[in-house]
Parts: structure tokens; sequence; C-alpha cells
């Protein structure tokens, strides 16, 4: 399906940063650009949204304007921001800007995710003050949105935003792109265990999140795993109440716009000035903001190993390295400023002449101008972070080389890397690596540079920032679709109206409820299911009706069942019907099976048991099942796939059936399960109204075998051959609540309907 089906959309983005900044001088708003791959990339998307012929046209851009502004002119902020740069800009005090921005955000979340654990803080008044900030975001945001908009929201600072979106307005579209890293699973789970669950709780409300690159994404889906124990298929988890969509998309650059500028006149213009007075030197250029991640005293080291080793490059090249101020004041990066300046200095001290200098060292913003023309004189670039979740510098770095010469260096740590194979790679902590490879890039043939080059210009200029929107939007939108899909089935008002009217006018009624999963949550440990009084109380209350008949049918051994619903005056099945009480009777077995089997069955998953910690083997009358719920999730997956394969492949010839269950498998007799059961009750009376609640898929047996007209429904939001879906126990409570209400309705006609519900 194309997108020109959905009607038009207006886009929300949501970024810590607005792009532009703004400050108050002299009783005045004073606006500038705000620089940042983040800002410049999508601005550049939205820009041209109006031309394109996309689902999307309008945009509102809702962040943080750069400054704390005084209450006075919040107001006319407001307004400027809404008719100059579409935006809407959410206010912020000093001092939740200090523990938010400062604080958790780069003092946590920034070195954490950057695999810089000595460097981060744990500090609950900052997480709290994260917590806040998401929530003014979020307070913001719902300011100018409309409720058919689509929300895109930015990065690391706003991880909690799409739960808190969500909950404020479930049906929204709410993605979420990460632009740093995300760590994996023995990184991310430094974080204490609240913050943790809290952050992937909070992107899971997003119903698609993005990520660079494909590790990233395996990454956050090996946490959710682990830490929220929610399994995904394909990148789609399963919540229970969505199906929450995790993919790689790799952010490109405004090709063009660097491609252009490089031919322009003013840049090239600009480029003889700064290369004549360097003179017939090689010039290796970097540019980054000043951040321990990027690797900077590597390279500086690295190229004073050139030096060192290489005579005969001195006089003949060098290091342009352009360093972009950022979060001054921050002890790391004051630190780290002035480390760099006294190696800069020892460099230039220990090799410099008269008429050469080695390293240029540009601490400041330059122009854009000036920034691509620094990229059009360089014969090297160096980009060596030791981690960087794209890196933007080296793709605009290959679009600015109009001329097909020149030679990217960069790390492998970076996202960019898997896109920009024709680079030499250096692993940039190795500074010996970065210094043969600086040697063997000044040495490059021409023909080479330029086969390297134009293969990276071509897959840059193809996936360029438009596409990497575009592609995003575009998914975000077919979300919606996934989710209808799943939602086709889901109970609504009406349906709820003619199951309830259904009820009221029959008189032979039989209600066949699963109990774990449907009528109270899985829990990890299997014991600690035990019902509640008032459960067991509306259990009792819908069986005492007149014409009622209620079946609690379960895998759960007769001994459970009878411990806990054993005094009720309703009917049970056991071991998914191996064992049947009828109210008032004893137990029995409906078919006559066999345990023979156990002993041998038993040695299996013992074996696999063993090499499982948490793995428990639970004996039952004619079956055994191995359940994992509380051991590892990735091993215990692992493991159940082992022992279905050798398990089915070990009864191929025997009258058993091996089944997978919720973190489960169980081998029993074949011929009966939950179907064979319900169908046994079912014979029992000429019922004219059947009601089927269950939500794994032993309970599709007992939906397969009832009549169309039955009511059937599995809860959670899973594929079925139940008519209905009802998301959460929760939900079903409430409609048995309803039930057992009309119920009161029909034995005391008096009160009237409205009043029940
Ligand atoms: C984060 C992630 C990811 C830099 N100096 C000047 C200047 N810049 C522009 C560059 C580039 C951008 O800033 C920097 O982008 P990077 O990708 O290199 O790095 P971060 O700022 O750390 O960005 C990163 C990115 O988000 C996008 O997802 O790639 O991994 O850390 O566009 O050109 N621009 C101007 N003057 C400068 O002095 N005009």
């Amino acid at each position: 399906m194309t997108e020109n089906h959905h009607a038009p959309k207006r886009l929300i983005v949501v970024s810590n940063r607005l792009p532009f900044n703004v400050k108050i001088e002299d009783g005045t708003l004073q606006y500038a650009g705000s620089a940042g791959g983040v800002a410049t990339g999508l601005a550049s998307y939205l820009a041209g949204l109006h031309q394109r012929a996309n689902a999307l046209r309008e945009y509102v851009w809702v962040g943080w304007p750069g400054a704390t502004i005084d209450a006075a002119f919040e107001e006319q902020l407001k307004r400027e921001a809404r008719e100059q740069y579409n935006s809407h800009p959410v206010f912020l005090t000093d001092e939740e800007m200090d523990q938010f921005y400062f604080g958790f955000c780069n003092s946590t979340i920034w070195p954490l995710f950057h695999y810089f654990p000595s460097y981060t803080a744990y500090q609950e008044k900052q997480w709290q003050q994260y917590r806040h900030v998401n929530e003014v975001f979020c307070k913001g945001v719902l300011e100018v949105l409309r409720p058919d908009d689509l929300v895109w929201v930015h990065d690391y600072h706003l991880m909690l935003l799409p739960r808190l979106l969500k909950q404020a307005m479930p049906s929204l579209q709410v993605g979420f792109f990460l632009h740093i890293p995300f760590p994996s699973f023995e990184i991310f789970r430094l974080l204490p265990g609240s913050w943790r669950r809290d952050i992937l709780d909070g992107l899971l409300g997003a119903d698609l999140i993005g990520f660079h690159t494909f590790d990233y994404t395996q990454h956050f889906l090996q946490c959710v795993l682990r830490i929220l124990g929610l399994e995904h298929n394909m990148g789609q988890i399963l919540t229970p109440d969505r199906v929450v969509k995790v993919e790689t998309f790799p952010m490109g650059i405004d090709y063009e716009k660097f491609s252009t500028a490089a031919n322009s006149p003013e840049v090239k213009q600009e480029a003889q000035k700064l290369r004549q007075p360097l003179g017939d030197v090689k010039i290796i250029l970097s540019v980054d903001r000043l951040d321990y991640t990027k690797g900077i005293l590597n390279r500086l080291a690295a190229f004073e190993i050139l030096l060192d080793t290489h005579a005969e490059y001195r006089g003949k090249v060098v290091l342009v390295m352009n360093v972009v101020p950022s979060r001054i004041g921050v002890y790391e990066y004051d630190k780290m400023k002035r480390q760099i300046e006294e190696l800069v200095g020892k460099i230039n001290g220990r090799f410099s002449s008269i008429e050469w200098t080695p390293v240029i060292y540009l601490y400041r913003n330059t122009p854009f101008e000036t920034l691509v023309a620094h990229y059009a004189i360089s014969d090297v670039a160096l980009v060596t972070p030791l981690r960087d979740g794209m890196n933007l510098v080296a793709k605009e770095y290959v679009a600015s080389r109009t001329e097909g010469t020149g030679v990217l260096i960069l790390s492998e740590m970076a996202g960019a890397v898997k896109e920009l194979g024709e680079a030499i790679t250096i692993n940039p902590n190795n500074r010996e690596e970065i210094s043969d490879a600086m040697k063997q890039a000044l040495e490059i043939p021409l023909d080479e540079q330029k086969s390297r080059i134009r293969t990276m210009q071509l897959r840059l200029r193809r996936y360029n920032v438009n596409r990497w929107a575009q592609d995003f939007t575009h998914e975000l939108m077919q979300t919606e679709q996934v989710q209808n899909k799943f939602c086709a089935k889901l109970m609504n008002f009406a349906a709820k109206e003619e199951l309830i009217d259904a009820y009221r006018s029959r008189s032979r009624r039989i209600l066949l409820l699963d109990y774990d999963g449907t009528l109270t949550p899985l829990v990890s440990h299997p014991a600690a299911a035990r019902p509640t009084q008032e459960l067991l109380q509306l259990i009792t209350s819908l069986a005492t009706v007149p014409g009622n008949s209620v079946v609690l049918i379960s895998g759960r051994d007769k001994e459970t069942l009878q411990a806990w619903f054993g005094a009720l005056p309703v009917s049970l099945a056991a071991e998914h019907g191996t064992w049947i009480r009828e109210s008032g009777e004893e137990w029995k077995m409906p078919k006559q099976l066999t345990s023979d089997w156990k002993a041998q069955i038993r040695a299996i998953l013992e074996i696999y048991a063993d090499r499982l910690p948490g793995a428990m083997i639970e004996e039952k009358d004619f079956s055994l099942a191995w359940h994992y719920r509380t051991a590892d999730p990735e091993q215990g997956l692992m493991l159940a796939r082992e022992l279905t394969d050798h398990l089915v492949t070990f009864t191929a010839n025997i009258d058993l059936q091996v089944m997978r269950g919720h973190k489960v498998i169980e081998v029993r007799g074949a011929g009966v399960n939950k179907g064979t059961a319900a169908q046994y009750l079912l014979a029992k009376d000429q019922f004219d109204f059947i009601l089927s609640l269950g939500d794994d898929w032993t309970d599709e047996d007992m939906f397969g075998a009832m009549p169309e007209w039955a009511y059937t429904i599995r809860v959670g939001m899973a594929g079925t051959h139940a008519r209905f879906n009802l998301r959460t126990p929760r939900d079903v409570l409430r409609l048995l609540e309803t039930i057992a209400k009309v119920s009161a309705e029909i034995e005391s006609p008096e009160k009237t309907l409205s009043e029940t519900r």
C-alpha cells in the first residue's frame, strides 16, 4: 500500500533542542541558527516537506529554545517561534536544565551509552529531574497536538516521552529515533533496576523505534528480552497491548547541500584562501565537537608517531583540527580541552619550523561555507571516535569531494563504518594503526582514491537524509496497519453489547475459562498465581446464577485446581483435560492414558534442566512439563528450541504430543487436549450460550472445538482462531464483572440496565 492512501497528517518533531537558539539581548529576543547534526539534517527534510507527494504536509517542531526565558517573554517567543520557525518552545528553568541536561543526559546516559562506565554518574536527584523534564516535554507536545498527528521523538534526552504521550493519548502514533549507540546488555544493566526498566518501558510507548545500525537494534531487543522478559519476532515486540516495531535506519546527510556548496564560487574562493598560505603540503582534516568519545587525543598521539617515525613527512603534512566548543563547564570536557591543548603545544613545539606548523588547532564554531571549504582542501579526513552513533562528518567529507579524490580514515567504532566500507578503517585505541593508516592514506594513488570515493558517494547520494526521514515516517504510518491487523478482532463496545444481550436472552449458559494468563496475569513462579478472594467471589457469583455452568479449564495438575477451586460450585478440567471433575462429582479421566513413557522423557528433560539454571520439571499424573520462566531468557529460549526438536524427534513413533506454551514445554498423551475436554463438557447439555476464554495456543484447541456462534476470546494481541481478542486479564475481569452485574439484574429485574454497567 502506498502512502497516498493515508489522509494528510501533520508531523510533530520533538527534540531536546529547537533548530534555533534564542537569547535576550538589550531587552529583545535574538535568534540564531543552531548547528548540530540532528537539527541540521532534520531541518532540510522538513523544509522540503510541503513539496513532496507525501502523506505528511505540515510540521511543528517542539523543543527547548537554547536559553532560560524570562516569563515576560514567553508569549512573544511562542508567537515568533510559531510564525518564523514552525516551532513550539518548551521552557525549562536553570535548575531543571542543570540536573536534566548536564546531569542525567550528559553525565549518565551519554557516557554509559558510549561505553564509558567509569565516567558515568548515578544520581537519584538527576534521574528524578530527567523524569520531570520528560513530563514537561509531554505537556509541551500536548499544547500543540491534534488527535491525528504523527509524533516523532528524537534522542536520548527524551526516552520516557513516548510512554507519556501514549498514556495521554492511546490512539496517537509515536515514533522514536536514537542518535547515539544503544549499548549491549552488559553495559545497559549498570543502570539501577528501576531506571533501566522505566527507560525501556518509556521507549516501548512508541510504535516504531529506530536505531542507526543493526547492532544497536539487536542490543535493544536483547535488553527488552532480558530486562522486561518480552520476546520479539523479526523485530516486532508483542507487548501486552500493542505491537512495537524495532528497526534500523542509518541516518544520511543532505548530500546535495554539500556537493552543491563544494562547487559554489564562494566555497571555491574560500578554499583557495585557506589553502594558499599552507604551501605545498598534504592536509589531514578532523572536525568534531569537543567530546571524549571522539578520540581526539589518540588522533594527535598517532600524528606524533607519524612525524616521529617518518621524518620524510615533516614539513610535508599538516593536521587541521577543528574542535567545536561543547558542554563547557563540565569537568571531563574542561579537562580534555586542557589535555588537547597541551598535546598540540607539545607536537608543535617538537616539530615546527619557521615555515611549517604541523598541527593547526581551531577551537571554535566554523560557518558552513568554511566547513565545506575545509572538506574540499583536505587530502585526508581523519575520523577516529572511540564510539559514535553514526558520525555525519565522515559522510559530509565524502559528499564534498566533488572531484572524486580524497581518502577517508574511519574508526570501526562509528556507526557510519557499516555503510562506508571503502574507507580505511582503524581501531581508534591503536595509535600505531592510526599512524599507519595516515601513511597509507597519504600514498594512495589517485585512481584508487577516486574509485573508493565514487562508490561511497553513490551510496550516500541515494540514502540521503530525506530518504532516511521518509523511510522512518513511512514505516511509522505503516505501523497503524500492523496494529489494525492485530486489533481487527479486538472486542469493541458493540461486540461486548451483543455478547451481553445474548447472555441475557439465553438460559443454558456455559463459561469455559482458562486460568493462568486469562483470569490472572502470568507470574514468574506458578505457585505465586494463587487466586485472590475477589476472584473466587466473582467466579462463585457467576457459577450460582440459575442456568449457568462455569468450567475452569487449565494445564495445571488436579491437586492445585482442587486446592484452589475445589470448594466452588464449578467444574474443573486439569492437565489440559486429562482429568475432569464435574461440579459436585469426583475426578475422572474421560480417556484412559498411560504414563509408562514418563521415565524415558523425564531423563531427557533432566539433561536440559541441568544445563539451564532456573529451569524446573513439573510432574503431573499423565504429563511432564519443563518450565523455564525464571531462567535466563535468551539461554532459555535457545534450549527450549533445542529441547522441542529433541522431543519431537524422540516421540515421532510414540502416541505422545509435545506442546510449547508460555515459557513451558509439555509432553503428554496424544488425543487429549482442551478441545476434547471442552467437547466432553459441552455434550452434557443443550447449551445455547457459550463463552470460552484463553490466552495461549493450548486454548486454541478449545476455540477450535466450539460451534461458530460461540463467543471465543483470546487474551493478548496474538493471532487466533477465536472470534475476538481482549488485551489483558484485567479486561477479562471487567467483562466477567459486567456479566455478573447483568446476572444480578436478571435475578432481580427491577434494576435498570444503565445502573448495572
Ligand atoms: C550525534 C551522534 C550521530 C560540526 N562542527 C561544525 C559543524 N558541525 C556539524 C557537522 C555535522 C554535525 O555538526 C556533527 O555530527 P556528528 O554526527 O559528527 O556528531 P554529533 O554531534 O555527536 O551527533 C552522532 C548524529 O547525532 C546524528 O544522528 O551521527 O553519532 O553523536 O553535521 O557538519 N557545523 C558547522 N560548523 C562547525 O564548526 N557549521
